[in-house]
């Protein structure tokens, strides 16, 4: 609390509002409109007193020895929570209080190993232990996260570790502030003000990651911007890894390959050419001068115009070579893109990652990690998983989520996406017999790699909310409690979340949770049921599945749909592209044949006709529309379900979602009229009579359509 008003009142104020805090006068929550920028890290003042007096009776300090950044942040943390929940204020001692029971923050061999903490009770005291600084600060923002939720003190006993290593946002940030498939306003990093001015928001930033055991964070856009390694920008990253490196993030950079060419004013960026090497050589030296525990590049290379090993006749595995070779002496690692497609026409996009990148198993330096968006194509409301997966023994490879809803939404829509990441991490590849899951995959357990990597393509920005849409908040926490534990439901982290962030009345979490649970299933109902999918260009936001023309056929809306007299879909069987032949054959055994293939992955691999009978008992026409209809309508029951808990939530939170979800539900059938309508053209057959009409003409829809692409 006191940390995340700080830009907001004058220190008098915050004194002011402290001293009523203390004296229990008035709750944090009723003091100010809750306007979400505390998001998850609340700390409203406990409002059972039985539960009050009770923490207050064992948590009278926080003792800490030493004079660690990160610890001390631990401890300034567990005092602004513990302080504003229990309405006074809680000292932070050097040696335990006699005679009264505290916290004991402590950093010990033997204790909970890598970023890991234990929490435990012993002569009345709750102790913290890790063997590392940031385990401690993760282990009190476990404790209070607990206490948050008013759960029994002695419950928080127990012992965490996380199972991947690096867990990652990466932000699509520009130089000049704006962000590339951003909906939360601009970027929270400031360059210009930089490295002069440091907004403490980067402190409130730094503070929620840590919270959720996010370690690194990439500020800068992957199609990158050679400025970033300018001499100009390089002491502003440095700024911004300053405040996060007293959380237990590092930063990294995105780089843009071609910038010895560009910035260093070399004839070539080939990876081969001595030259190139010494030029990444000495940039990373001076990269590391300004940043000494700094991460590693992230790299988009030969991908949608970007710049490459490619260029140069090299491969993948050259590029990312070189640099591992400059980053080397540093500890630090390269993330490489494999978000790959050639522009060809007879090629099924779905291919392109695993033919390019399987072939150069085990050519990849120690240091390289290939990082692998979740599905083939391209973060779509549904896919399939990544073929990838498991095809790469070798070489670590690391998950993309993206948080931000750029084919989910914007921040319009609300879709927790929490069961999205877990159905692709829960997959099963079978590339080591039964339970080959994702996850093992990306945790590394399957095939012992080195180096482990998650990252989520980050959804914040400068609203004062973070993220636009209040709820999509919860995707942030979602993907850092995944990335710390995959094992977690995305139903214990939907209510987590809730008890955190709006509520902790019983009633009014369970029916937040089940709208969050229910949201993304909706959202593919009204957007793209069956398997459908909408990676072509334009807005990502409105609907077009008549968009045929493009540079590329692989940018058309018809690439992807396939829609004829015929039928509906992208055969990906042996009659088709066979894409299908990229999975081992225990994973795709349901996938390979129609009357098989689960509903929601019908149209991803199958061109299916329309009057075909599907396992529902309806053919796939009636499905479709089926789908869209009752998608559509359930946002009318999201809202009511919303509207259920407005007393349990802050006034303004409530209403912002109330109008996001009534703006939600035009546009749902919006997208419901815009691809029945048009799919109608194909198919020619009625609208089942139980459905309303449509709210206009194809000809209608296309025109709004219009309309709003030239905004
Ligand atoms: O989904 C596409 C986006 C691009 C993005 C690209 C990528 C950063 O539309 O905006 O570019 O993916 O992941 O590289």
């Amino acid at each position: 609390m006191m940390l995340f008003t700080k830009t907001l009142l004058s220190d008098s104020v915050k004194n002011l509002v402290l001293l009523l805090l203390f004296f229990g006068f008035i709750s944090n929550g009723d003091a100010l409109a809750d306007d979400g920028y505390r998001l998850w890290l609340k700390y409203d003042r406990i409002q059972n007193a039985t539960v009050r007096t009770s923490y207050s009776k064992s948590l009278s300090f926080i003792a800490i020895s030493g004079n660690d950044d990160i610890l001390n942040n631990a401890a300034k943390e567990l005092q602004t929570g513990l302080s504003a929940m229990l309405g006074k204020q809680i000292p932070i001692v050097k040696n335990p209080v006699a005679n009264q029971k505290g916290i004991i923050l402590s950093v010990s061999a033997g204790a909970a190993t890598g970023d890991g903490y234990a929490i435990e009770m012993k002569d009345g005291n709750t102790v913290v232990s890790a063997t590392k600084e940031v385990g401690v600060l993760y282990g009190s923002f476990a404790l209070l996260r607990h206490l948050q939720q008013h759960l029994p003190l002695e419950k928080a006993v127990g012992q965490s570790s996380p199972k991947i290593q690096l867990r990652m946002l990466n932000h699509w940030d520009n130089p000049e502030g704006t962000i590339e498939r951003g909906y939360a306003g601009s970027s929270l990093w400031k360059w210009y003000e930089l490295p002069e001015t440091v907004d403490p928001r980067y402190t409130d930033y730094a503070r929620a990651n840590a919270s959720i055991g996010i370690n690194g964070t990439v500020v800068n856009n992957v199609n990158a911007s050679a400025r970033f390694l300018t001499a100009e920008y390089l002491p502003k990253v440095a700024a911004l890894a300053g405040v996060f490196r007293k959380y237990g993030i590092k930063t990294y950079l995105s780089i843009h390959f071609a910038a010895p060419k560009t910035l260093g004013g070399l004839k070539t960026s080939d990876p081969l050419d001595p030259e190139v090497r010494k030029w990444w050589a000495e940039k990373t030296k001076e990269i590391y001068r300004a940043i000494p525990d700094f991460g590693g590049f992230l790299v988009k290379a030969n991908s949608e115009g970007e710049p490459g090993p490619q260029d140069y006749g090299r491969t993948h595995a050259d590029g990312a070579n070189m640099l591992a070779e400059a980053l080397a002496p540093f500890n630090g690692v390269v993330i490489w893109r494999a978000f790959v497609y050639k522009a060809d026409p007879n090629a099924d996009r779905f291919k392109a990652a695993y033919e390019e990148f399987a072939p150069l198993d085990g050519k990849f330096a120690k240091n390289v990690i290939v990082q692998v968006k979740n599905g083939p194509i391209d973060f779509q409301p549904r896919e399939p998983f990544s073929p990838l997966f498991g095809n790469m023994p070798r070489t670590p490879l690391g998950m993309e989520f993206q948080l931000t809803q750029e084919y989910m939404g914007f921040a319009t829509h609300w879709v927790y996406e929490a069961p999205l990441f877990k159905e692709c991490l829960d997959a099963d590849t079978y590339v080591n017999g039964k339970g080959s899951t994702v996850a093992r995959i990306v945790d590394g357990s399957l095939h012992n790699y080195p180096l482990t990597c998650i990252a989520g393509v980050a959804n914040t920005g400068s609203d004062r909310n973070w993220t636009g849409h209040p709820m999509a908040q919860a995707n942030w926490y979602a993907f850092g409690r995944l990335a710390w534990d995959h094992t977690l439901s995305p139903e214990t982290i939907a209510r987590e979340w809730t008890q955190l962030a709006l509520t902790t009345e019983t009633k009014a979490v369970t029916a937040i949770s089940d709208i969050m649970l229910r949201s993304r299933e909706i959202y593919v109902d009204y957007n793209t049921p069956l398997g459908l999918s909408r990676p072509w260009t334009g807005s990502h936001y409105a609907p077009e599945p008549w968009q045929n023309r493009s540079s590329r056929p692989d940018w058309t809306a018809i690439y992807y749909h396939r829609a004829d007299s015929l039928g509906l879909g992208f055969d990906r069987t042996t009659s088709g592209s066979n894409a299908l032949q990229q999975y081992r054959p225990k994973a795709s055994s349901a996938w390979l044949n129609a009357e098989t293939c689960p509903l929601p992955y019908l149209l991803w691999f199958h061109h299916v006709q329309w009057s075909k009978q599907l396992s529902s008992g309806r053919n796939l026409w009636d499905e479709l529309c089926h789908r869209f209809y009752t998608g559509a309508d359930s946002v009318r029951w999201m809202q009511k379900q919303w509207a259920g808990v407005s007393t349990s939530v802050d006034p303004a939170i409530h209403a912002d979602v109330s109008g996001r979800l009534a703006k939600q539900y035009k546009e749902a059938l919006w997208w419901r009229d815009a691809w029945v309508l048009y799919l109608q053209t194909f198919s020619g057959k009625p609208i089942p009579a139980i459905y309303p009409k449509p709210d206009g003409t194809l000809q209608q829809v296309k025109e709004s359509v219009n309309s709003y692409l030239m905004r």
